[in-house]
């Protein structure tokens, strides 16, 4: 039985593939397991029937069987634990791919996401133009020292595994911001996990409901 992951119907980003399903997607092309997508409007994702599997009403969620998941962190580990190619073997290699997957989500994801909030929400407010350098500030400190540790690395430890995936869906949301073009090896970093295959299969696939929505309005 095929997992069945949920998606925006109408995505606001136009198909550039920054929604949390994006990465959910690309951890079941690189483990080669096939998957449906329920595609949801706004206002069903606040209905009852879709928050008994995400609480928040969000995307995007995981049914497999009588599993239901959500949180795009626990769904990718819980995908990267079952099939091969995205968590090392080696018991301590798998415990610091997993710290790297928390380190994307819980270390460089947060500022990033502030910098996005901000700029759709607050900036009619007299302290925005204050409030952004700041943001910005913060978001560069953690990209210098992620920079420092990548350094000429092709990936964060090792083989590619679930953190770099995770780092790379993370990074990717700066694209368009210019914020990465200073630190080059980040920027190479997250054009490698884009070129993966399986990048591309994800990326299309979420690209391909933009475009059918598009052509239905
Ligand atoms: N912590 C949760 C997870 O990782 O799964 C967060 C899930 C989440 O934020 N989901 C967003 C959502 O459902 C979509 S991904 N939002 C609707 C709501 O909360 O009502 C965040 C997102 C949305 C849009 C863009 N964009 O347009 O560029 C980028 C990212």
């Amino acid at each position: 039985m095929k997992p069945i992951v949920t998606a925006f119907e109408r995505s606001p980003d136009r198909g550039r593939g920054q929604a949390r399903d994006m990465r959910v997607r690309w951890a079941l092309e690189e483990a080669g397991q096939p998957y449906e997508v329920r595609l949801l409007s706004f206002k069903a994702m606040k209905e009852p029937a879709h928050r008994a599997l995400q609480p928040f009403g969000q995307i995007p969620t995981y049914e497999e069987g009588n599993l239901a998941l959500f949180e795009s962190g626990a769904i990718v580990l819980h995908i990267a634990e079952r099939h091969v190619g995205l968590l090392p073997d080696d018991t301590n290699a798998r415990a610091r791919a997993i710290a790297w997957m928390f380190a994307a989500l819980n270390t460089l994801e947060p500022p990033i996401v502030d910098r996005e909030v901000a700029r759709l929400v607050e900036h009619g407010e007299t302290w925005y133009r204050k409030r952004l350098p700041i943001l910005e500030d913060r978001i560069h400190g953690r990209l210098g020292e992620l920079s420092r540790r990548l350094g000429n690395a092709e990936w964060l430890d090792g083989a590619f595994s679930a953190g770099d995936l995770l780092m790379v869906t993370v990074l990717r949301r700066l694209n368009g911001s210019g914020m990465l073009v200073e630190y080059p090896n980040l920027a190479a970093f997250v054009a490698r996990g884009e070129a993966r295959p399986a990048f591309k299969r994800a990326f299309d696939a979420q690209l391909a409901v933009f475009n059918s929505a598009s052509n239905h309005r």
